[in-house]
């Protein structure tokens, strides 16, 4: 099949889940192409039948800040698909790609017949989506889409409560690890260059958005490490990483907090860590906590969204209310004293991570083109 996957490029899951995606499809012998306005953070180097289109827009003085992306993205997903033959324009994050792409869909009409597939991965639908600016598009761009996905029940539960969705049937493709990537580590050489021998090593991932309260991921640590020696990683970029920053300073955490900004390939970061926090104010299934179980790495996180969908509790990790800071501290100094105890979680999130290999998430979007196309 010759697909079209529009996604964020930025760091962070849609794009991530998107790329890797494509990537994956391409091994099996599709033919890809990325449209986006930069080439997607995980497309690293040259892959065979992949190729990446660039959104480009002009300047002109009377845009000033409103310079129309979305039409720019629409008229290249149009010229793409129209070049190469796409069969199906797949986008994820509905909010613009899903417009967009049915604007390029109309344009195409009476001489190509371009399948559009959604997948929605989160704060499309559970914030931005229902914000009133958006709300009308985002229902009708995803009402108006050849098939939907969602990347947890949660989420599909969530799309039709606060959309309605008339004749949409929104079908769960959960998000999903290569495993050739993420994998628990082979000897303790990973976490030698993390921490100071008899640290134990915590860490977060993630684009740092509010949505994210990275601040009570650095209060998480502090309680943790009036208890136990610890370092905690924290891995990414964005909004809330000064205020994590002040947060540690405040707190006197300097000696034992690192910040390493945007790493592209965190594997090596995870394998090194013996827990992974993720007290997320939302999450519509928590692609990072995800990599990090693959890698035997037991998560403590919010008990939002699609988390339970992923984490199971007590087994792989502990869920706890959003913003129950000392319940997450209890459950991390618990499981880093008793080495029984986690190592049997390490063991239980590698392999519930299993469940959501490449080989078995990726046949799935492939029989959902295969309908779509009636093929
Ligand atoms: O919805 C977002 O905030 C953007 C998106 C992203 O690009 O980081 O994150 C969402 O999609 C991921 C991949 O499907 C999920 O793993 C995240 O849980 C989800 N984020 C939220 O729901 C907050």
């Amino acid at each position: 099949m010759r697909i079209g996957i529009t996604c964020y490029p930025t760091y962070g899951g849609s794009g991530a889940v998107a790329t890797e995606l494509g990537l994956e499809l391409a091994r099996r012998g599709h033919e890809i192409h990325f449209v986006s306005y930069a080439s997607p953070f995980r497309l690293r180097g040259y892959a065979e039948r992949v190729t990446f289109h660039e959104v480009t827009q002009p300047e002109y003085p009377l845009f000033e800040q409103s310079s129309p992306y979305a039409l720019a993205l629409a008229v290249k997903q149009h010229e793409v698909a129209m070049r190469e033959n796409l069969d199906i324009m797949h986008v994820h994050y509905a909010i613009p790609h899903a417009a967009t792409a049915w604007l390029a869909k109309q344009m195409l009409k009476g001489q190509q017949d371009l399948k559009i597939v959604t997948t929605l991965h989160g704060t499309d639908i559970t914030l931005v989506g229902q914000d009133p600016s958006y709300y009308t598009l985002t229902k009708f761009s995803i009402e108006q889409s050849d098939r939907v996905t969602a990347v947890s029940a949660f989420l599909r539960d969530e799309t039709y409560r606060a959309f309605g969705c008339a004749g949409c049937d929104v079908v769960v493709i959960p998000n999903f690890i290569a495993a050739s990537e993420y994998h628990p580590a082979a000897d303790a050489s990973p976490r030698r260059s993390l921490a100071p021998s008899g640290h134990k090593v915590l860490v977060h991932v993630s684009n740092f958005r509010p949505v994210k309260r990275v601040r009570d991921v650095v209060r998480v640590f502090a309680g943790i490490r009036r208890e136990l020696p610890a370092t905690l990683v924290l891995v990414g970029d964005g909004p809330d990483r000064d205020a994590a920053e002040q947060e540690t300073d405040r707190l006197k955490l300097r000696r034992d907090v690192r910040f390493f900004g945007k790493v592209d390939n965190v594997a090596d970061i995870l394998r090194g860590s013996d827990l992974f926090l993720l007290p997320s104010e939302t999450e519509s299934f928590g692609l990072a906590a995800l990599e990090a179980m693959a890698c035997a790495v037991p998560v403590l996180a919010s008990a939002v969204g699609g988390l339970a969908e992923v984490v199971v509790d007590g087994e792989t990790g502990f869920l706890t209310p959003p913003r129950d800071i000392d319940a997450m501290i209890a459950h991390g100094v618990r499981v880093l004293r008793d080495g029984a105890l986690h190592a049997r979680l390490r063991d239980a999130a590698s392999r519930r991570a299993l469940d959501f290999t490449a080989d078995r998430v990726v046949p799935q979007y492939e029989q959902l083109y295969r309908d779509v196309l009636g093929a």
